[in-house]
């Protein structure tokens, strides 16, 4: 995944912050929520991106008490009306980003402004999470009106990362039905997703007959990441997941590779989560996750789909 964003890294990966010191961090404009209890979004892209060397510059689309899986009933305040004055703002100022990742909006028009952001800064690496539902279900904020906003933000994409639920919505299949994918029907969900205009796709947490993977598409070249997360769900872990992928994409990893150190990192934050036996609502330890991301013990587990 090569774009002129990389420019900004002297190599080695973010990760090699000595190599970093003379040369700018990337800047990433992240478009999500911010929900103060519950870690997800943009309490959890925050600490790991900054941790692997990149600055976050935040879009709050929504500011929410706590996260909506399962902790009653969030107040929610639409930062609608902000998003087209900021892009407006950064542009007066000429700034420009190495990534553009959004997640989270609580409205439809939020797409279309943050069309409007991809397409002010076409350099920029752009990572769309299309947060739309898990576990079979749609978020209560992902309206009929929100769904189809999201393919259109999808054909500006460079990377994609559905999980099984989202990708079911974007393809129009049945999203409350869990499915065991094989290799065949595994590349076709890849390529119907890239089929909407992103160039690479990760769907991450799918079931297949030997185990869990995260199935990646990227330079027409399928290939599948074991992610052996452990069977409890916390929310934020896509987040999570999404905001690693990314700080490897700016140090240079090929897609796959991301995938893996993104992977990677989620089972160590819920495997020290499930240690400390807290509520899965609270979402994971990220705090004591977060160093390893400075001395990475890695796995190979990528293999051919
Ligand atoms: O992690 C995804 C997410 C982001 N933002 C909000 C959420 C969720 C998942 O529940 O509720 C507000």
């Amino acid at each position: 995944m090569q774009s002129p964003a990389h420019t900004y890294l002297l190599g080695g990966g973010p990760l090699h912050l000595q190599q970093q010191d003379l040369a700018a961090a990337p800047r990433v404009l992240a478009l999500h929520d911010l929900s103060g209890f519950g870690r997800c979004s943009l309490a959890v892209i925050l600490p790991v991106l900054s941790c692997m060397g990149a600055q976050v510059v935040q879009v709050p689309t929504a500011v929410l008490s706590s996260h909506t899986g399962g902790l009653g009933d969030p107040v929610l305040r639409d930062l609608s009306d902000m998003l087209l004055p900021t892009l407006q703002h950064y542009r007066q100022l000429g700034l420009d980003f190495a990534a553009v990742y959004s997640g989270f909006f609580s409205s439809a028009g939020q797409v279309s402004a943050c069309r409007a952001y991809c397409q002010a800064f076409p350099q920029a690496l752009k990572v769309i999470d299309p947060v739309m539902g898990d576990d079979q279900k749609a978020y209560r904020t992902c309206t009929g009106q929100l769904m189809a906003q999201m393919r259109p933000l999808i054909a500006e994409a460079d990377v994609i990362t559905p999980n099984e639920t989202e990708a079911a919505i974007l393809l129009g299949e049945d999203h409350t039905r869990r499915r065991v994918f094989d290799a065949a029907g595994a590349r076709r969900w890849l390529v119907g997703l890239a089929g909407l205009g992103c160039k690479s796709v990760v769907i991450t947490g799918c079931h297949m007959p030997d185990g869990r993977y995260n199935l990646v598409y990227s330079g027409g070249a399928y290939s599948r990441v074991r992610a052996e997360y452990l069977p409890v769900g916390y929310p934020g872990t896509g987040d999570i997941f999404t905001s690693a992928l990314t700080g490897r994409l700016l140090g240079g990893d090929a897609l796959p590779q991301a995938a893996s150190f993104a992977a990677q990192f989620v089972e160590r934050a819920i495997a020290l989560t499930q240690k400390a036996g807290t509520d899965r609502r609270w979402g994971v330890q990220l705090e004591k996750a977060l160093p390893w991301l400075f001395a990475p013990e890695l796995q190979q587990r990528v293999s051919p789909l």
